[in-house]
């Protein structure tokens, strides 16, 4: 059994997602782990920067289907698995992943109501032999995420969709996450101090229960 690990975050937009992926990365650096790779989907490679760029951007005159939109997450995504994920835990260095393939079952299942069937045929196609570890699921209201997210910065093309499309992929969320051993669930709706603190404590006991 190889000993790094693959740790995914997952949530809604502005749950605090890059916050955490820095504060996991400062706590495997006090275990003595410092062979860390941080990617974010969709990105983290040239290819799938510019696929990342398409998906966010508004257009007046078209829009992207649903469809074309969920192959556009899996077409970055197995670029990034390909190209990145798989070659450094071959090499033995920790993932961590802002986002991963629970996002399209969240975001294009749960949000756009594509069937849950063809999202998992996705998954078994292309995603075989890339299984977390563990995945950390930060919760917040839609409603709190997307206030953060819009005094940060204007919103781009997904964030534009109705708080209703936010609930349904929250519900999404909490139903994969429930009884499932490979899930950490943290409320996020408070301040980042206490969500930060609450992320040390909960990774640093899962930590203590892995043979590293
Ligand atoms: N998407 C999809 O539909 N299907 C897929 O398969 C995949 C993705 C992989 C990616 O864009 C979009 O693609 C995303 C889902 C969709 N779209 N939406 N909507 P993105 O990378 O730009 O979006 P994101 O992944 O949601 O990132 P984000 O908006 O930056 O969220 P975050 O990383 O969780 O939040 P943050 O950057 O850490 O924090 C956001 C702001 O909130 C920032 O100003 C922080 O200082 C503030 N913040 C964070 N935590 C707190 C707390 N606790 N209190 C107060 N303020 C806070």
């Amino acid at each position: 059994m190889r000993k790094n690990k693959f740790i995914i975050i997952e949530g809604l937009e502005g749950a605090g997602k890059t916050n955490a992926s820095i504060c996991i990365k400062k706590i495997l650096n006090k275990h003595h782990i410092v062979n860390v790779v941080l990617v974010r989907q969709p990105g983290s490679t040239p290819i799938a920067e510019e696929i990342r760029k398409l998906i966010k951007k508004k257009f007046d005159k078209d829009d992207l289907t649903k469809e074309a939109e969920l192959l556009l997450m899996y077409a970055a995504r197995v670029q990034l698995v390909e190209k990145k994920i798989k070659p450094a835990l071959k090499t033995g260095k920790w993932v961590i992943s802002d986002r991963h393939d629970l996002s399209s079952l969240a975001y294009q299942g749960g949000g756009l109501g594509i069937n849950t069937i063809i999202i998992n045929k996705l998954k078994s196609l292309f995603l075989k032999k890339c299984i977390p570890d563990l995945t950390i699921y930060l919760d917040v209201s839609p409603k709190i995420g997307l206030e953060r997210v819009f005094k940060r910065s204007p919103l781009d093309r997904i964030e534009s969709r109705s708080l209703k499309f936010f609930e349904n992929v929250r519900k999404i969320y909490l139903k994969n996450i429930k009884n499932n051993q490979k899930f950490i669930k943290i409320n996020a709706n408070s301040d980042i101090k206490s969500v930060t603190k609450n992320i040390t404590k909960k990774i640093s006991n899962w930590l203590n229960t892995q043979v590293i």
